[in-house]
C-alpha cells in the first residue's frame, strides 16, 4: 500500500499552489511589513512604492471593506497595522503589481517613520510588566498539592525552558484569488484550514461566507504553520482581487516566511516535584509561562493542551498545573505539530531527570514506577482506559534491554576519555481530539459515478501525512473495490462546509469516520436494490470483494460496475454526504475537568547519543521505539509519520534554534542560520515497532492516529546528549534548557574546568 501520491511528487507532477495553471492577467502581491518590533505609526510614506515599475495598487488598513480583524478565538490581530507595530513584520500593506519581481522591488521603497517604544522578548518579563494575552491564568489541578508535599522524601525545584521552532514547511506560504460572477471570489490556498480562511475573507471583505468559495489542492507540508497563520495572506489576496476584479496571487519568499510567521512557542517553567524514596511522584507544582508573542493567534489551546499533558504518561495524585500566555512583541506564536504538548512533557521529564540525581535512581526506574494504570486518572478527570502505556514500555525494555544498555554505556564511557554516550527513554501519552470540543467534527462527500468509480471528498487536507490515500482505503475497503478506482478530492468549502483545520492529529481519524459512514450508507442501499430486485431475503447476505458480487458467499456474475449502472438506470442515488461528530468527549472550561480525548496513543522509545567531547558535536546513535498505532490503515504511511515526527522532535531539541535579538529582531531567519535534521544527522538505527493487539474503536478500522504523537520521542535525544556530558562533566550544573545545541554542550563540557588535560 504504497501512497500514491509519492509517485507523482517524485516525478514533479503534484500540483502544489505554484503550480496551478493561471491566466496572464493574474497580477502578483508582495507584503510591506514593520521594520520595528514595537512602535507608534507617525507615517508611511508610499509615494515611491506607488511610481516604482509594474505596481497596480497598494492597499493598506483604509481600503479594507469589513473589519480589519483576522483574530480566531480571542480578536485582538489585525490585517494590517494601522496606529501601531507589535512585531517585526506585521504587516503593513499589500503592494500588488505586474509580476512578483516588481512587487517585491516595489516593497524595498516604502519609507516608514515609526517611533520606537519598548520591546520585550522574554516571556517572564512580559509576566512580570502584566503583559500577557489573558489576564488570568489557566488552572488544571487534582488532588491537594498543599498537603502533599510533607508526605515526599525529596523535593526538588528548578527553572526549564525549551526553545521555538520554524516549520520549515517545503512549501512557503502561498495564495491565489480569482474574481468571480456576481461579486463572489475563489480564494486557493495553501492552508489547513479553508473554512478559517472563508470565514477571515468574509469577515475582512463584508460578504457573506456564500460569496467566497476556498480551496486547497495540497501543502507542500504545514507542521501547524499553516493552521491559522495562512489566513493573513490568502485574505490580502482575496481583498486585492476582489478590489481589482483580477486574479491576485502572493507566494512569501523563504526569508520572508521565517521572518513574518510565528512559531512553536518557546516556554519559561517553574516546577517542583515530591517523591517517595521508591522514586513514586507524589506533588507535582508547575508554572508554564508561554511565550506568546504579540497576538493571541492560536496560543491559549496551545496552553490547554500544555496542561493537559503536564504529567505525560505518569499518574501523579496531586498536580496543579498554571499556565500564563505572556504577550511579547514577537511574531505570534502558533500550532506546530504536538501544539504544547512537547513544552509540557519536557518539563516532567526535566523534573524527573533533577529528581532521579537527588533520589540517586535511575531515571528508567522512576519513569516505569509512575507510568498510568488502567483506570487512573488525569489531572484534568478523564479516566485511563485502554491503556498501553506500560505494555510499550515493557515490549520495548524485552527488546533491547535497558540494564544491558546502561551497561554498555558506562563501559564505552570508562574506557573513553574524549567520547561519551548517553542514553535516555521517553514514554509518551498523547491525547486525540481537538482539546475545544466543538471542532471535533467532521465530514465527507461520496459519489459514486456510474461507471463505478468513485470521488470522494472530505474537510481533510493532504499535507503530505497520507490523509488522501487513507481515505481511498478506507472508501475501497467499504466499497470491495480497488483503491485506483478510487480519487481523494480537492478539499473545498462549497463541497464540505464548516470544517475544522486539518490538525490535532485527527484529520484521518474524523474525516476517515465520516467517509466509512457515507460510503456504508451507499452500500447499503446499492445491496438493498440488489435484493428487491432479484428477489432475495433480508437475511441473505450480499457483498462486494475484489470488484466482483458475491451472494451468501458464492460468487456472482454481476461485477460492482454493473451493480453500480443498473442502481443508476433504476434512479438509485449514488452519492451520500455524512457528518462525524467525536462521541462522548465533554470539558467544563470553568472546572477545567472532563473528557476533552476520544482516546490516547502511547509509546516508549530509547534514544542513545554519542559527543564528541572536544568539539561539542554529537551523533544520535541509535532510536528504538515500541508505538502503538491501532491497526494501521497503512504502515508504509503511518511508520513514514512515525520516523518524520521523531526525526522533527529530535531537531527541535538539538540543533535547531530560533535566536532574537533584544530589538525583537530574528537572527536566525535564513537557512544558513537555522538548521534542520538532514539524512547525515538521521540514526543509523532508526527501528520503530508497531505495538501488537491494540484495537481503537473511535478510529476508522481500528486505527490510531499518528501525525504528533511521535514527535515527542525526541525529548529523549535531550537527555541522551546530556547525560553524555555529565559523563564527562561530573560536576556540570547544566541549566535545563533546550534546544541542546553543539554550542551549549561544549559550553557545559568544560563548565567549571579550567584545566583539561588532553594528553593520554
Ligand atoms: N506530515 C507531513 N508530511 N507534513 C505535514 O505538514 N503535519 C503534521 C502531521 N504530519 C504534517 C505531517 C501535523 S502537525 C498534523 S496535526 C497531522 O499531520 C495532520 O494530519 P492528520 O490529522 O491527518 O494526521
Ligand atoms: N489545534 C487546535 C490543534 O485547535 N486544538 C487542538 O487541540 C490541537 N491539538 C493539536 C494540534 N492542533
Ligand atoms: Mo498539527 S500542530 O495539529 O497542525
Amino acid at each position: 500500500m504504497n501512497n500514491y501520491d509519492s509517485i507523482r511528487h517524485v516525478k514533479g507532477e503534484s500540483l502544489f499552489l505554484d503550480d496551478i495553471s493561471i491566466p496572464s492577467s493574474t497580477l502578483h502581491g508582495a507584503v510591506y511589513s514593520s521594520p520595528i518590533a514595537h512602535g507608534k505609526i507617525n507615517s508611511i510614506n508610499f509615494e515611491d512604492a506607488k511610481n516604482s515599475e509594474g505596481v497596480v495598487a497598494i492597499f493598506t488598513y483604509k481600503d479594507i471593506p469589513g473589519e480589519n480583524q483576522i483574530g480566531g478565538i480571542i480578536q485582538d490581530e489585525k490585517l494590517f497595522a494601522s496606529n501601531d507595530v507589535e512585531f517585526i513584520g506585521e504587516s503593513i500593506a499589500f503592494i500588488v503589481a505586474r509580476n512578483q519581481a516588481q512587487a517585491r522591488a516595489a516593497v524595498k521603497k516604502v519609507k516608514a517613520d515609526i517611533e520606537p517604544l519598548e520591546v520585550i522578548t522574554d516571556p517572564k518579563e512580559a509576566f512580570k510588566k502584566n503583559s500577557l494575552i489573558v489576564k488570568t491564568p489557566k488552572v488544571y489541578q487534582n488532588g491537594n498539592i498543599e498537603d502533599a508535599w510533607e508526605k515526599c522524601d525529596v523535593i526538588v525545584e528548578d527553572t526549564v525552558e525549551s526553545g521555538g521552532q520554524e516549520h520549515l514547511y517545503l512549501e512557503t506560504q502561498a495564495a491565489v484569488t480569482f474574481p468571480a460572477e456576481g461579486n463572489g471570489i475563489k480564494i486557493i490556498s495553501s492552508t489547513q484550514s479553508p473554512t478559517t480562511v472563508q470565514r477571515i475573507a468574509s469577515r475582512v471583505l463584508n460578504l457573506p461566507a456564500h460569496y467566497i468559495e476556498s480551496e486547497v489542492v495540497r501543502l507542500g507540508g504545514g507542521f501547524g504553520g499553516k493552521e491559522d497563520q495562512a489566513t493573513a495572506w490568502a485574505v490580502m489576496t482575496a481583498l486585492a482581487a476582489y478590489k481589482l476584479k483580477k486574479p491576485v496571487k502572493l507566494i512569501l519568499a523563504r526569508h520572508d516566511d521565517m521572518r513574518l510567521t510565528g512559531k512553536r512557542h518557546p516556554y519559561v517553567s517553574d516546577y517542583k516535584i515530591g517523591l517517595s524514596k521508591e522514586g513514586k511522584i507524589l506533588a507535582y507544582e508547575v508554572t508554564y509561562y508561554q511565550n506568546s508573542g504579540a497576538a493571541a493567534d492560536l496560543s491559549t489551546a496551545i496552553l490547554d493542551r500544555t496542561l493537559s499533558h503536564c504529567t505525560n504518561s505518569y499518574f501523579i495524585p496531586n498536580v496543579k498545573a498554571t499556565g500564563w500566555c505572556c504577550k511579547t512583541n514577537l511574531a505570534p506564536n502558533t500550532a506546530f505539530r504536538g501544539f504544547g504538548g512537547p513544552q509540557g512533557m519536557f518539563v516532567i521529564e526535566s523534573a524527573i531527570h533533577k529528581a532521579s540525581k537527588e533520589l540517586g535512581l535511575d531515571v528508567h526506574r522512576i519513569q516505569s514506577v509512575n507510568l498510568f494504570n488502567e483506570g487512573e486518572e488525569f489531572p484534568f478527570g478523564q479516566k485511563i482506559e485502554n491503556c498501553k502505556a506500560r505494555v510499550c514500555f515493557d515490549t520495548l525494555n524485552k527488546k533491547i534491554d535497558i540494564e544491558k544498555v546502561k551497561k554498555e554505556t558506562e563501559d564505552f564511557n570508562s574506557e573513553n576519555k574524549l567520547f561519551k554516550k548517553g542514553f535516555a527513554l521517553m514514554p509518551i501519552c498523547f491525547g486525540i481530539s481537538f482539546t475545544n470540543t466543538m471542532l471535533n467534527q467532521a465530514s465527507s462527500l461520496v459519489h459514486v459515478y456510474n461507471d463505478g468509480s468513485v470521488g470522494v471528498s472530505t474537510g481533510a487536507v493532504e499535507m503530505g501525512q497520507g490523509v488522501n490515500m487513507k481515505i481511498r482505503q478506507i472508501a475501497a475497503s467499504v466499497f470491495g473495490i480497488d483503491v485506483s478506482n478510487i480519487k481523494s478530492e480537492t478539499t473545498n468549502t462549497t463541497r464540505n462546509a464548516n470544517t475544522s483545520a486539518t490538525a490535532a492529529s485527527s484529520g484521518a481519524d474524523m474525516n476517515g469516520n465520516a467517509t466509512l459512514i457515507a460510503c456504508r450508507n451507499i452500500l447499503e442501499r446499492l445491496v438493498k436494490f440488489y435484493k428487491a430486485k432479484n428477489n432475495l431475503e433480508e437475511t441473505d447476505i450480499v457483498e462486494v470483494q475484489y470488484e466482483k458480487l458475491y451472494l451468501n458467499g458464492i460468487e456472482r456474475e454481476e461485477t460492482w460496475k454493473e451493480l453500480v449502472l443498473q442502481a443508476y438506470m433504476n434512479r438509485i442515488d449514488l452519492s451520500e454526504h455524512a457528518f462525524y461528530a467525536t462521541p462522548e468527549i465533554f470539558f467544563d472550561t470553568k472546572t477545567n475537568k472532563g473528557k476533552p480525548f476520544a482516546y490516547h496513543v502511547y509509546g516508549t522509545a530509547l534514544i542513545t547519543a554519542k559527543v564528541d567531547c572536544l568539539r561539542g558535536t554529537y551523533e544520535i546513535e541509535n532510536v528504538y521505539a515500541v508505538h502503538d498505532f491501532g491497526q494501521s490503515i497503512n504502515k508504509v504511511i503511518d511508520r513514514s509519520q512515525a520516523e518524520g515526527a521523531l526525526m522533527q522532535g529530535i531537531g527541535w531539541m538539538t540543533m535547531e534554534e530560533i535566536l532574537h535579538d533584544k530589538d525583537g529582531k530574528l537572527l536566525t531567519s535564513t537557512l544558513s542560520a537555522y538548521k534542520v535534521p538532514d539524512i547525515n544527522f538521521t540514526p543509523k538505527v532508526l527501528e520503530i515497532d508497531f505495538l501488537e493487539n491494540s484495537f481503537n474503536k473511535s478510529g476508522p478500522l481500528n486505527s490510531k492516529a499518528i501525525g504528533e504523537p511521535p514527535f515527542m520521542y525526541g525529548i529523549a535525544a535531550y537527555f541522551a546528549i546530556r547525560n553524555a556530558v555529565e559523563a564527562f562533566n561530573k560536576d556540570a550544573e547544566i541549566s535545563y534548557t533546550s534546544p541542546m545545541t553543539p554550542e551549549r554542550v561544549l559550553m557545559s563540557l568544560y563548565k567549571g574546568k579550567h584545566l583539561i588535560k588532553l594528553s593520554t
